[in-house]
């Protein structure tokens, strides 16, 4: 099933931060398993397409003796590389008796009696991902009867690949811009597993071609949302930065699969492994373990194991509301980012990710994440917790490090209360009051705790203010600066109880009333794309630009301003992804010649297969503190002055600014 265009225009012009709000994907896979994300361990990552039944065996005791099942990880899947290049005399599929001289039957009783679960590997092609000798012959065209088979012999999952698919190409090992959607061929297999009677969870391997997220949850319960991660850092905001336009997709039975982890495979710092970890944990991604944890050879070490057995991230991933968290804020030249998602019980996760190399302090502001204060802040990785937070959160990080969060009991932000202030005598001093940008026009309502007969003066900020008699809430304009440590300061006889402070509303300026320089062009789309302006500009780079001169509103004031950025980006990282690809592009938008660079993820939910040239349609915002703005009239250029991997910035649809 597929959305119509003009549902993803709204998903992106309607989002709950970044991405779209929560989507209906009716009718769902409802085979009832995999509720929570699956947890396991997966021989590819640590030893490619080359399992045997020694391997298997001692990683699976593993993760039993490591307490590692005893967590959850209880599915173990043996990748590529198990079966032979023929099938047998009666069409049947089987394993190498010299890789697994017991079998695959004996293997799945093997895992059972353990209390784990069997993964079995196979591929919708004519052979299974695996390049040079011997070859391994695929599912494509006998998924009825190979369902039917790993189901005899135990299996409670099938990962099913996406190598030598694609007929009208030759089958060739991958083909990242098929003619045809992989749909069908995975359908195929979906059916034929439901046919056979046995629960089995199906994992959707096919590298995110031809955008999954809207259509595998219909008949699977987990897809591959890109390319295959790598033993390199950067993998992880490669697949971060492809996962922020469809976390939302994600829910019981149906999740985003990030790929396996590589934490324990000795290629990222603690640090890094954390990040790792935390993100897809929160990101509701499968959990599963792609390092060695037990072999001939060695285990895994203390520090890795640790993070796979941390409960709390744990308990993130399996928490029984099935939301992922989403991507909220980025601070492109500071180096950082935040995600957050709601958990069960009333608590909120958060991580705040440091991307640059160098250990410093983070951070959090927390009504980038939609409250005010908490009552308790844990913070995971730390092991620390802290109490009756106001406003913000700040903890060390080390490089490629992540902050993770736990907030709980929290206040909604924009809502002070006294308790939380400074009283003396008829002086309140409310600190710690945040600002997203600097504006004279915020929206202060003050309430107090009882009322007079007579009216009462009340001095804000030394500004004079009557409140009628008999009255109990004041409502003035205020103006803070971008900054979580604004002060309010009310002088009265009367005590306030509560302040309620509200933002100003945004202006926006589409695209089309900006001038175009040079290389930059202006692109109308199709009906209901790019939202909410029909329209957008591309080609910008040092050779092109969109320019427009902003007066500001009569009464406002100079300083930094909180804009949203409607911008496209579906340069997805398929082939590069093994290299440089990052899934990103950078903008530059400068104000008054003060310039700021973002480096934007991916927009889109569209299919390049289906909907040609659509994905270049579908908007996704980014929220960033513009510097520069001044009264009277404001000169903006839209550009990508960064240079770096790609000469173009994202495509620019408009621009909102918080006046
Ligand atoms: C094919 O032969 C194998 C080995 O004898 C057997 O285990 C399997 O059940 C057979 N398949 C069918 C479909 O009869
Ligand atoms: C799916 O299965 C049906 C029935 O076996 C077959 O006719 C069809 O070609 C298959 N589709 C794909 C894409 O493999
Ligand atoms: C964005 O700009 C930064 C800084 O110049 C650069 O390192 C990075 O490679 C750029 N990203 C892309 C996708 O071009
Ligand atoms: C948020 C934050 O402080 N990030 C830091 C991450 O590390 C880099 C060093 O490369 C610092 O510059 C950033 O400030």
């Amino acid at each position: 099933m597929f959305f119509s265009l003009k549902q993803i225009a709204l998903l992106a012009l309607f989002p709950a931060t970044l991405c779209g709000s929560p989507v209906d994907l009716n009718p769902r896979l409802a085979n009832g398993l995999a509720i929570t994300p699956p947890m396991g361990w997966n021989t590819y990552n640590h030893y490619s397409c080359s399992p045997n039944e020694a391997i298997v065996q001692s990683n699976a005791q593993a993760l039993v003796d490591l307490g590692l099942l005893a967590k959850g990880y209880n599915f173990v899947t043996v990748d590529c590389g198990w079966t032979l290049p023929a099938r047998l005399a009666n069409g049947s599929i089987t394993w190498s008796p010299t890789l697994f001289p017991s079998g695959y039957f004996a293997l799945g009783q093997f895992l059972h009696a353990r209390g784990l679960k069997f993964g079995v590997y196979s591929d919708s092609g004519i052979q299974m991902c695996m390049t040079g000798s011997p070859t391994q012959v695929g599912s494509l065209g006998h998924e009825q009867a190979d369902a039917l088979t790993f189901a005899s012999w135990g299996a409670d999952m099938i990962k099913f690949d996406n190598c030598y698919s694609e007929a009208s190409a030759g089958y060739p090992d991958t083909d990242f811009t098929p003619p045809t959607s992989p749909s069908a061929r995975f359908a195929n297999m979906s059916a034929a597993i439901a046919a056979t009677g046995r629960p089995i969870v199906y994992a959707i391997c096919e590298w995110g071609v031809d955008f999954p997220s809207a259509w595998a949850p219909t008949i699977g319960n987990s897809w591959r949302i890109g390319n295959d991660i790598i033993p390199s850092f950067g993998t992880v905001a490669r697949i971060l930065n492809q996962a922020i336009s469809q976390t939302s997709f994600a829910g019981p039975g149906h999740w985003l699969d990030l790929d396996m982890l590589e934490v324990g495979n000795n290629v990222f710092t603690a640090a890094e492994e954390q990040t790792h970890f935390t993100m897809w944990a929160i990101v509701k991604s499968p959990l599963i373990i792609g390092g060695r944890l037990s072999d001939t050879a060695g285990s895994i070490t203390s520090s890795s194991l640790n993070i796979l057995l941390n409960s709390d991230v744990i308990g993130y991933n399996q928490d029984s509301l099935g939301v992922a968290a989403s991507f909220v804020r980025r601070f492109t030249s500071a180096g950082y980012e935040i995600w957050s998602g709601p958990l069960s019980g009333s608590r909120t996760v958060v991580a705040v990710i440091n991307l640059s190399n160098v250990a410093t302090s983070l951070t959090l502001n927390l009504p980038d994440v939609g409250f005010q204060k908490a009552a308790s802040v844990k913070n995971i990785w730390n092991a620390a917790t802290s109490t009756n937070v106001l406003t913000s959160y700040t903890g060390s990080v080390a490089a490629h490090g992540t902050m993770l969060l736990e907030l709980s009991g929290t206040t909604v932000a924009g809502t002070y209360v006294v308790a939380d202030a400074v009283t003396s005598g008829t002086t309140t001093t409310f600190s710690h009051v945040y600002g997203a940008t600097t504006s004279n026009a915020y929206t202060c309502v003050i309430t107090f705790s009882q009322s007079s007969a007579t009216t009462t003066s009340v001095t804000v900020n030394s500004v004079a203010y009557s409140l009628p008699a008999n009255t109990l809430t004041l409502s003035i304009p205020i103006s803070l600066t971008a900054s979580n440590a604004n002060t309010v300061v009310i002088v009265s006889s009367l005590t306030p109880s509560v302040l309620t402070i509200t933002a100003p509303t945004s202006t926006l300026y589409p695209s089309t009333s900006f001038a175009l320089v040079g290389a930059a062009s202006r692109t109308t789309c199709s009906s209901g794309l790019c939202a909410p302006v029909g329209s957008k500009v591309g080609y910008l780079s040092s050779t092109g630009s969109a320019t427009l001169s902003v007066t500001a509103p009569s009464t406002a004031i100079a300083g930094s301003k909180y804009a949203t950025v409607y911008f496209i980006n579906n340069d997805i990282a398929i082939s590069t992804s093994w290299t440089t690809g990052t899934n990103t592009r950078n903008m530059t938008i400068s104000v008054n010649g003060v310039v700021t660079r973002i480096e934007v993820p991916l927009s889109g939910k569209s299919s390049e297969l289906f909907s040609v040239g659509l994905g270049w349609q579908d908007t996704g915002l980014f929220g960033v503190l513009l510097p520069g703005w001044t009264t009277g009239s404001n000169a903006i250029v839209v550009t990508n002055t960064a240079g770096g991997l790609v000469d173009y910035a994202a495509d620019f649809v408009g621009l909102s600014v918080v006046w």
